[in-house]
């Protein structure tokens, strides 16, 4: 259970992260689990693989990612301990493949929707986002991009990074100018975290200001999600949870200290009603919000609500 444990903690810390990284490590990680009981009995096997499922599923709420990927990974009907760990593997090795591949075809499905000449805003640091952005300007179209810093961990940083490693030409922006300069903008893509049924957006927030804003402005909003971020509980009436981060994040501990009458609030994500946005780009196709249930059904599966 170490190194289950050690992935588990660095995805609570985000030294992994990103709701797709995430993911594959949780899928990765309960499949090298599944592989070091193989002298269990099956009751015990059973037992200690479910402990290990809710460990990694405990360690951040709001990326259905994460649950999705832990549940198509575990589910077995063998008998035998042998048996069980070959299905696991092979559902992990499904996923984790699978997971890669739709970065590509989101990228590609993605950048038909980018014009040469566009300003591109996104927010955070979105791997599926970033592969629309990259095939477009592969493709040999003419864009630049408007990447916020989005406090408090400032993944955008990451982003600009990675946007400047492309030769992609690119303007940081501080969050709360986001609406300032929606006017430079000609459309919006961000990533996703979760999708509920109703085509609701949780991604991190500040996302739906950017929604808000695009709106205003009356440019498009497009949301790059591989069809596992979707949620098959929203189904059932379950809302996703606001992830509550530590104030440490926002503010010196010991500042804070000196503060009695302040506290901290410190919601990781949002949600951005399905109203804001125009098209969310998966890897087997483009779909308006409206469709989330369509997704969920036909490339999920509904048992997965269960
Ligand atoms: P990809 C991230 O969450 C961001 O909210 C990002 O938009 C989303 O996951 C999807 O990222 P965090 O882990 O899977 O930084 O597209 O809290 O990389």
């Amino acid at each position: 259970m170490d190194e289950l444990n050690t992935t588990a903690e660095k995805i609570r810390t985000m030294e992994i992260r990103g709701a797709g990284r995430i993911a594959v490590a949780a899928s990765a990680a309960l499949r090298d689990y599944a592989m070091s009981l193989r002298a269990l009995p099956m009751d015990e096997f059973n037992i200690r693989v479910e402990e290990a499922a809710r460990t990694l599923v405990d360690t951040r709420p709001t990326a259905v990612s994460l649950p999705n990927a832990v549940a198509l990974t575990k589910r077995h009907t063998a008998t035998n301990v042998p048996d069980a760990i070959e299905e696991i593997s092979g559902n992990a090795e499904r996923f984790i493949k699978n997971a890669g591949e739709a970065l590509g075809k989101i990228g590609r499905i993605g950048a038909e929707r980018i014009r040469d000449g566009d300003v591109i805003m996104t927010h955070c640091n979105s791997h599926a986002a970033l592969s629309i952005i990259k095939t477009a300007f592969d493709q040999g179209k003419d864009i630049s991009v408007i990447a916020t810093e989005s406090r408090p961990r400032r993944q955008g940083f990451i982003t600009i990074r990675e946007l400047n490693d492309h030769g992609i030409p690119t303007t940081l922006i501080v969050d709360s100018a986001v609406r300032l300069t929606m006017k430079k903008v000609d459309l919006v893509v961000v990533g996703a975290d979760s999708i509920s049924v109703n085509g609701a957006l949780i991604n991190k927030v500040g996302t739906s200001q950017l929604a808000l804003a695009a709106q205003e402005a009356r440019r498009n909003v497009i949301v790059a999600a591989e069809t596992y971020k979707f949620s098959p509980r929203t189904l059932l009436g379950e809302m996703v949870e606001i992830e509550d981060r530590s104030s440490d994040e926002v503010i010196d501990p010991q500042v804070l200290k000196r503060l009695p009458n302040v506290k901290v609030s410190n919601p990781a994500f949002d949600v951005t009603p399905a109203e804001y946005i125009d098209l969310i780009i998966t890897e087997v196709g483009a779909f308006p919000p409206a469709m989330a249930f369509t997704v969920i059904k036909d490339y999920l599966g509904l048992e997965l609500a269960l």
